[in-house]
């Protein structure tokens, strides 16, 4: 019976159909989808932090205000995937749990350290860029609950990426020296977010079994390939180098050289690898700064239990 629902949820899926929490669902399925959404919302929470830092600090009243609409954004994010999350059967309190003990993933990315403010403008272009990349195909997600969350996520995260940019923009046509902080953040953040992208196909132990689920519906290489594609023109716009040596333009095979992709070099999974097992610049910092922030809260959430409290007490007088 089992293998019956179980072809029956697959013919579902490969009809396109949207897989709601009330339907039946193989278990697989359920912890695969608890195991990404939930690195997800962890990745939107600890994202906060490397931007975080530059709120006091940034130069005008508009990047400022710009900035804390960001950050405010991600964590709205983070709140839609609990939620979604939550639809799968885990509890809010559960997920944190594992995030606040280190037991929990979130992206290799936010475990690098935001130097400068041009930092913040290689941030919103390139790791909100490769976000995006990898979010709009999810928005056809098979289930329901998470691809409904990424379609809002996206349109913020276009907002974030621009903003990016134009701060890149902006120290690019501003002096000597400020270009100078660009082309060093840029050369600081490229390979790290090559890499938010995953391991290559190849070593990717889920992208099989989560491709036939739809819910990836590409691959990571496929995906880091056409990150690169977009935005090496946005580097040369800017006029700054890409940090590789190896970039270079392959023509299509047409040869009309218009739909050709860049090549690029070799990526250091052994950084990768190192930075996923917690031993990144930054790891120990981002949870000791989550953690510091929720034992800070915990008189806001013992206030808003009470206030809950009261009010069902009331409304029950
Ligand atoms: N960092 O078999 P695969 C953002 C893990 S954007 C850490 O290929 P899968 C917005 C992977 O979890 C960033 N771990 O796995 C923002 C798995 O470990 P497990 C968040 C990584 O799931 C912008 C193992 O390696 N976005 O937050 C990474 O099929 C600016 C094997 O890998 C998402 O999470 C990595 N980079 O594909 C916020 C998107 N890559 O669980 C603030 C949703 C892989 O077996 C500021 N997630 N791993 O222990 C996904 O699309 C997928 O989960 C992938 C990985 C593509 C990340």
């Amino acid at each position: 019976e089992e293998l019956e629902l179980e072809a029956r949820f697959q013919a579902r899926v490969d009809a396109e159909e949207r897989i709601e929490a009330n339907d039946w669902m193989p278990a697989a399925y359920r912890k695969t989808l608890v195991r990404q959404i939930s690195q997800h919302a962890h990745s939107e929470i600890i994202g906060m932090l490397p931007e975080g830092n530059w709120i006091t600090r940034a130069p005008s009243l508009r990047r400022k205000a710009a900035l804390l609409a960001k950050v405010q954004d991600e964590c709205g994010h983070g709140l839609y995937l609990y939620a979604a999350a939550e639809t799968l059967g885990v509890s809010r309190e559960e997920l944190t749990e594992q995030l606040l003990t280190g037991r929990a993933k979130y992206s290799s990315i936010f475990n690098y350290p935001t130097m400068s403010w041009a930092d913040i403008g290689a941030i919103g272009w390139l790791v909100d860029g490769a976000a995006i990349m990898n979010q709009i195909p999810l928005c056809r997600c098979s289930y329901g609950p998470y691809a409904r969350a990424m379609i809002r996520v996206c349109k913020e995260e276009s907002f974030h990426q621009r903003q990016g940019y134009e701060i890149m923009l902006t120290l690019c046509r501003g002096s000597e020296e400020q270009k100078a902080m660009a082309q060093d953040a840029l050369n600081r953040w490229w390979w790290p977010c090559l890499m938010m992208f995953g391991p290559p196909d190849a070593a990717s132990q889920h992208s099989d079994q989560s491709t036939k689920w739809k819910i990836k519906r590409f691959s990571n290489d496929e995906l880091r390939q056409k990150f690169v594609d977009a935005t090496v023109p946005q580097a040369q716009y800017l006029g700054l180098t890409l940090p590789d040596p190896d970039l270079r333009f392959v023509p299509d095979e047409d040869g009309d050289g218009t739909t050709g992709h860049w090549a690029y070099g070799e990526i250091d999974w052994d950084e990768f690898k190192q930075v996923i097992a917690g031993n990144g610049p930054c790891n120990r910092d981002r949870l000791a700064a989550r953690n510091k922030a929720h034992a800070e809260g915990e008189w806001v959430r013992e206030a808003a239990m009470a206030h809950a409290a009261k009010r069902r007490a009331r409304q029950q007088a």
